[in-house]
Parts: structure tokens; C-alpha cells; sequence
């Protein structure tokens, strides 16, 4: 027997991917599209079964935008004799219950709607036998791992009389990063030795493998990357189960994809190469991405970048205006290529920030630093501060600084706690890095007076 399992989770119907400027011409697609490719995906594909790790529909619009097009998908499904089996999460706790309360149709599952753990061998038509383990949100937050009050699948074995050559499948929203997590914290080691053949999660919304086999644990991650936090290839997961492996692939069916980006503006002068430079990185890596990544791009039609500016530039503070103007005159644009063989050109790309991080270029700060003027003092204590040289004027600095944080951490308690771990390397990481800005501004400022 091999079971064919689609398996994706915090969908969030109801959210929209954000990052699009209110003003730009460009909307970013809602989730409630990519729950229909999904859905079509499955009866396309002909999956056995559809999970649903929980969070599907968003907490905030779970009303009004989001149980049409859920109910509508899950039919579809059932109609096609897709087993769909899922588990709630945070957000859908309350509404997953009663969409499924009402439906009468027999192929939807929503393990664990009565509290604790549900366990059940569920039967395709073809006689593709799984047993299932979940358990479901019933509040907002859970603090107990329940894993804790899980039964071994040795033990289930038993109880259940499960046929030896029947995998054992576990579905759960939780958190297994953080043992301090109020969203289901999981403990890793129970899942490992439960004696399952895999464990499908949901929370977490970037694709994470947790351990490739016996048993598989896997976090397919949100099919639609929802914000700017969560780069790289989003999509659900096909998993195959044998009675003796699991195998697994993402197919990517994210419209949108974000993207962070380091630009060197080094070899730039005025606005226009800037803004060229820019746009020339851009255009390189939507290129590169439908380039290199076979397949994986075939349902995209979004790209929003996050840049981070590098190198050194002979007029930083132009270029911060600069990257204020590129927002607010180009922030979203169609960039001009082709996409693989298909003659579609049209790609929406939107550029959602610009951080400056290039720092202002001084040149023959050297021989400016054996001047005695003010100018002199300043370059002398840059190129100190940069070989970490003792050098009194920066130490001087240095003091206040650290006189100003200190009085800030005891001032502010939230501060505090927020900071208790960082330590003085910090301190001095960050006094070090508030130094060497400022001494550039105020040679930038020298070497603009004397233009
Ligand atoms: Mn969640």
C-alpha cells in the first residue's frame, strides 16, 4: 500500500499577504486562493487524503471572509472522495468545529474536536488504511505539551489492533522550538520515540524538516508566504507512507515570495545610478529565481524585496533621500524578462524597504588625521576606532554612551528584561557602532562644506 498525503497548514483565510505600499497599484493575493489551489491541487494530483494542521482560517476575519471559501473547498474535496483529516489550531479552535458540526458529508475529520487525543484508522476507498493520532486547540493558548498524555504506538498497536503493516500518523498544532511557547509546547524526544511512522505539525509558518524518518516530523509551513518574515519557497507538502517509509517533497504553490537582498552601492554617484544599480540587482535576482529554481516558480507572480544597502558611498545622507524617493515613486514595477518558456513578461515586483547600512565613503582620511584642527581629531579617532586602537577621544564617547544606556535600561523595566541576556560585549558592540556613525557623519559634513 502507498498512501498519497497532501499536507499543508496555517493557511489563515481571511489574511491578505501583506507588504504592498496602501498607495501601489500592486494587491497582494488573499489565502483564500491559495486554499483553492490547494484544493485543486489535491483532486488534480488525486491525493488519498488532504491534512490540515491547523490555523487554516484567520482568528481576526474568521466570520466573514473565510468559512465560504473553506466549506466550499472541503466539499469539493469530500465529493471527490479526498479523506481530509485536520486538527485546530490557535486561530481556528472555535470555527473549525462548527463548520464541520453542520457538513454531512463523511469524509472530513477533525481530530481531537472533543479534547485530548483522538485516535482512529481511517479507509480510503481504494482500502488505504492509516491510523491517525490528533489533538485540537479548544483556546486561544495551551501551556501543556500534549504529547504528555499521548499513548505509544506500541501500546496503540494493541488497544486498537492495528495491522502491523498500518502506519501511524500524528497530526498537531504546537510549538517544538520553544519549551516555554503558550501555543502547545512539544517536546521533540516524546514525538521521536513515539513509534509513529510521521508527525505533521502546524504554527510554524516557515517549511521546517524536524527529522527525516522514523519518524518523519515535518512542518509544511503557510502554502502562502503572508509577510515579509517569511522568505523563500512557501508551498504544502506531498508525503508518501509506505508500511516502512515516508517520502516527501514540497510543491511550491505560493504566489508570493519574499525576498531579502544585500545591494553594494560602492560604485555609485548620483540618484540615477543609484537608482539603477538598484533596479539592475532586482531585476538579476527575479532572473535568477525563475533561472535556477525548477518548477518552483511556476505559480509566483509576486516578489517583494527587502534591500539592505552595503559598501561605502561618498554622499550617505543623498542616499537615504534617495531611498525614501525609490519608495515613493517605484516601489512596485513589472520586471522585463521572460519566464522560462512561456511568453509571460509580466512579473509584479515590489520593493517594501530600503535599510541603509552603507556608510559614508571618507577619502584620504590618512593624511586628514595628521591635521590638529577639529576635522583631524575626528579622522584620527575614526581610524582608531576602526583598527581598535585606544584612542582617548573615543574612549571619552564611549563613556557617555554607555552613561546614557545604563541610566535608559534602569529607566525602562520592559528594557530591561527585554535585555537582561545581552551582556557587555553587546554594550560595546552597539557603543562601537553608534561611534563610528556619528564620527562619518560629521566628516561627511566636512567634506560637504568644502565642496
Ligand atoms: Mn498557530
Amino acid at each position: 500500500m502507498e498512501a498519497k498525503l497532501l499536507v499543508t497548514g496555517d493557511i489563515h483565510i481571511g489574511r491578505r499577504s501583506s507588504g504592498a505600499p496602501s498607495e501601489s497599484s500592486i494587491k497582494l493575493p488573499p489565502a483564500k486562493n491559495i486554499w483553492f489551489s490547494i484544493v485543486n491541487y489535491a483532486i488534480e494530483n488525486k491525493f488519498d487524503f488532504l491534512i490540515l494542521t491547523g490555523d487554516i482560517i484567520d482568528r481576526e476575519n474568521r466570520y466573514y471572509e473565510a468559512v465560504g471559501p473553506l466549506t466550499k473547498g472541503l466539499l469539493d474535496l469530500a465529493s471527490k472522495n479526498i479523506k481530509i483529516v485536520m486538527t485546530s489550531g490557535n486561530h481556528d479552535f472555535d470555527v473549525l468545529k462548527e463548520i464541520i458540526k453542520d457538513n454531512k458529508f463523511e469524509n472530513i475529520y477533525l481530530l481531537g474536536s472533543e479534547g485530548g487525543w483522538e485516535y482512529r484508522t481511517i479507509e480510503t476507498g481504494s482500502k488505504k488504511s492509516l491510523f491517525f493520532a490528533g489533538w485540537s486547540f479548544h483556546n486561544e493558548s495551551e501551556k501543556e505539551d500534549p504529547l504528555l498524555s499521548l499513548k505509544n504506538g506500541d501500546q496503540l498497536k494493541k488497544e486498537y489492533k492495528i495491522a502491523e503493516s498500518t502506519p501511524l500518523v500524528g497530526i498537531i498544532h504546537g510549538d517544538i522550538y520553544n519549551k516555554k511557547s503558550i501555543y502547545a509546547p512539544l517536546d521533540k524526544n516524546i514525538m521521536l520515540s513515539s513509534n509513529f511512522d510521521a508527525w505533521l505539525m502546524g504554527h510554524i509558518h516557515k517549511a521546517d524538516i524536524i527529522n527525516k524518518s522514523f519518524p518523519l516530523i515535518l512542518y509544511p509551513g503557510s502554502p502562502q508566504a503572508l509577510d515579509a518574515g517569511e522568505t523563500g519557497t512557501h508551498g504544502a507538502y506531498s508525503v508518501t507512507i509506505t508500511n516502512n517509509l515516508c517520502n516527501y517533497k514540497m510543491v511550491p504553490l505560493s504566489p508570493v515570495r519574499y525576498e531579502k537582498m544585500e545591494v553594494d552601492i560602492s560604485n555609485t554617484t548620483g540618484r540615477e545610478e543609484f537608482r539603477n544599480k538598484v533596479t539592475e540587482e532586482i531585476y538579476n535576482s527575479v532572473e535568477e529565481l525563475y533561472n535556477t529554481n525548477n518548477g518552483a516558480t511556476e505559480h509566483l507572480n509576486h516578489i517583494v524585496f527587502d534591500l539592505l544597502l552595503k559598501g561605502e558611498h561618498s554622499d550617505i545622507e543623498n542616499v537615504e533621500n534617495w531611498c525614501e524617493k525609490f519608495l515613493a515613486d517605484d516601489t512596485s514595477f513589472t520586471a522585463p524578462y521572460k519566464r522560462g518558456n512561456s511568453d509571460n513578461f509580466a512579473e509584479n515586483v515590489i520593493v517594501r524597504k530600503i535599510k541603509n547600512e552603507a556608510s559614508q565613503k571618507i577619502p584620504n582620511i590618512e593624511k586628514l588625521a595628521e591635521q590638529k584642527s577639529v576635522v583631524g581629531i575626528a579622522a584620527k579617532a575614526l581610524i582608531d576606532l576602526e583598527k581598535g586602537v585606544e584612542n582617548s577621544i573615543v574612549e571619552k564617547i564611549k563613556k557617555n554612551w554607555y552613561a546614557k544606556y545604563d541610566e535608559m535600561i534602569r529607566r525602562n523595566k520592559v528594557y530591561a528584561y527585554l535585555n537582561k541576556d545581552k551582556d557587555n560585549e553587546e554594550r560595546e558592540r552597539l557603543a562601537k557602532e553608534y561611534i563610528l556613525k556619528e564620527l562619518k557623519k560629521t566628516l561627511s559634513h566636512f567634506y560637504k562644506q568644502k565642496q
